[in-house]
């Protein structure tokens, strides 16, 4: 449709030469509540200027849409920017990677994988169980200590055993210094990267000390060892009959490339290069510790608000699948109740409240607006989620509007909502967390009630913003379930 006027700049923020639109953005707010704010001034799609970069803002769910969807192909660029370039080698990765056969080739070979675990023996169910299974057995020895729990250490170590399993098919035991580091560096790296700092807006400030910075590399190169000794050691024992996990399937199509070095396509030119190689695994490891785990964390901060969210979901466990034995994947259907209430977590505090920024790879428009090649685009997904035309009160947390009337049904109950992105640069790992978000709030609210603990205060809501929107660290009463005080295991 388009308006009388015809095709059209978007509204723009004012901005001065140099620094751009900087002076407008600074603000007490988080960049996803700024722009939500800067609607009411600009409307809903509107332009800025980040030093010399052109970006526009979106803030509806028609225009995200027609940008993830309907013109998928000419909106999945990604922007390059100090930071992730030097997480990524210069975005030899898929996420921060930009559109091209290597990144289509890297997707193709990390969804085959991900999908071979899908049965057998070491499925990914099994994993999973197994996971929560230690990780309630943890939870219980510090229940019967009658500790103020934090939960996330235990939480991001069983996540990091999942994505470790499926990754470098091993995993970590408690006080495992490798994994103390992973914690520590991982977090380094959530808090600066991708960071709309400073560094981002004007590359040239790299060439000065920036605390930032140097943290971010300190980190990276920890990183990076770890992920080149995991390489090693698969090189090492690797072999064409059998594919332990994602880091072997990623050695047989190097190998069976470097076979097939005929008529010049030889490893590094179909992007199988180490460096290719040690970046996608590094995305997948990294994308699969920090999601899953914030989701949690923010799924058990809500129960200890919403004590009566957590009983209805009990209730329903304790109905559907009893006592006697864990819940499994097939359980799925006859816990809406559940479903809604991982739903309604991802919708009130979207992961990537920002998505990934997209890049406009040709001259196109959204809606009636022109926008040129190179544009950058910020898909505003916290303004979709928070959208008071789509969403009554949209800061309840209300499980049950993903409800049907009868509460017997799952419902998506507006359009405005798309945890996951959509279209070509949808999450490549939005089955795999699914199947761990169920998993793991099933088997620990089947044997566990949450609470503040006595002289500690509700947990914040508010969330710190970074590449991940992450809820402050709390402290939790893990009370074991009195009916199920006999459960073995327990
Ligand atoms: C990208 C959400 C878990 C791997 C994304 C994007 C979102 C997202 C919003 C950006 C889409 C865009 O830029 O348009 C989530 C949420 C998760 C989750 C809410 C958990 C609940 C995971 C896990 C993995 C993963 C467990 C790894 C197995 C990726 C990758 C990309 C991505 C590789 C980049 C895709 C590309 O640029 O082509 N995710 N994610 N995610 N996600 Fe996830
Ligand atoms: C998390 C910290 C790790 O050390 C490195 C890493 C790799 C991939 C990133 C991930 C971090 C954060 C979440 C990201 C993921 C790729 C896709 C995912 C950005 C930075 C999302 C939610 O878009």
């Amino acid at each position: 449709k388009m308006s009388a006027r015809g095709p059209q700049e978007p509204p723009h923020l004012p901005a001065l030469p140099l620094i751009g639109s900087l002076l407008s953005l600074r603000s007490p707010h988080p960049p996803h509540v700024l722009f939500k704010e800067l609607q009411k001034k600009y409307g809903q799609t509107y332009s800025l200027m980040m030093g010399s970069h052109c970006v526009i803002v979106i803030n509806q769910h028609a225009h995200a849409k027609e940008i993830l969807l309907k013109k998928g192909k000419l909106f999945a660029g990604r922007p390059r920017t100090v930071t992730t370039d030097v997480l990524t080698r210069d975005g030899k990765d898929i996420a921060f990677g930009d559109y091209s056969a290597t990144w289509r080739f890297h997707r193709k070979i990390v969804h085959g994988a991900l999908c071979m675990f899908g049965e057998g023996s070491a499925s990914i169910e099994k994993i999973i169980c197994a996971e929560a299974q230690s990780l309630c057995s943890v939870l219980s020895e510090a229940a019967a200590a009658g500790l103020a729990l934090d939960l996330s250490p235990e939480l991001t170590r069983a996540v990091t055993n999942v994505i470790c399993s499926l990754c470098f098919n091993s995993s970590y035991h408690r006080g495992d210094p490798e994994f103390e580091a992973m914690l520590r560096y991982s977090q380094g790296i959530v808090d600066t990267v991708a960071k709309d700092s400073l560094v981002d807006i004007f590359p040239w400030l790299q060439m000065f000390p920036n605390a930032d910075l140097r943290l971010l590399k300190q980190c990276v190169s920890i990183r990076d060892e770890l992920l080149q000794k995991k390489y090693d050691e698969h090189k090492a024992d690797y072999s064409d009959h059998v594919q332990r996990d994602l880091l072997d399937a990623l050695l047989r199509a190097k190998r069976s490339a470097e076979n097939n070095n005929t008529a010049g396509i030889n490893a590094e030119s179909v992007g199988l290069s180490d460096d290719h190689i040690l970046m996608t695994v590094g995305d997948i490891f990294g994308a699969g510790v920090e999601t899953t785990t914030t989701v949690l964390k923010w799924a058990i901060a809500y129960f200890i608000h919403y004590p009566q969210v957590q009983r209805r979901i009990q209730e329903e466990l304790d109905s559907k699948v009893g006592e006697d034995r864990s819940p499994q994947l097939s359980d799925r259907g006859s816990l809406p109740y559940l479903e809604a209430t991982i739903r309604e977590v991802l919708r009130i505090r979207p992961v990537a409240p920002l998505l990934i920024p997209h890049v406009a790879l040709s001259d196109t428009s959204i809606g009636d607006f022109t926008v040129r090649k190179g544009t950058r685009v910020i898909i505003n997904l916290w303004s979709l989620h928070h959208d008071e035309k789509e969403w009554k009160y949209p800061e309840l947390f209300d499980p049950g509007r993903f409800l049907n009337s009868e509460g017997t049904g799952l419902i998506i109950p507006s359009s405005s909502y798309l945890p996951f992105g959509a279209g070509l640069r949808v999450c490549l790992g939005e089955a795999l967390a699914k199947m761990e978000l169920f998993l793991f709030l099933s088997r620990i609210l089947q044997r566990f009630t949450f609470s503040v603990p006595a002289g500690h205060s509700l947990p914040s809501l508010e969330g710190k913003f970074g590449v991940v929107l992450q809820p402050a660290k709390y402290k939790v009463n893990a009370m074991p379930r009195p009916d199920l005080r006999f459960f073995k295991g327990i």
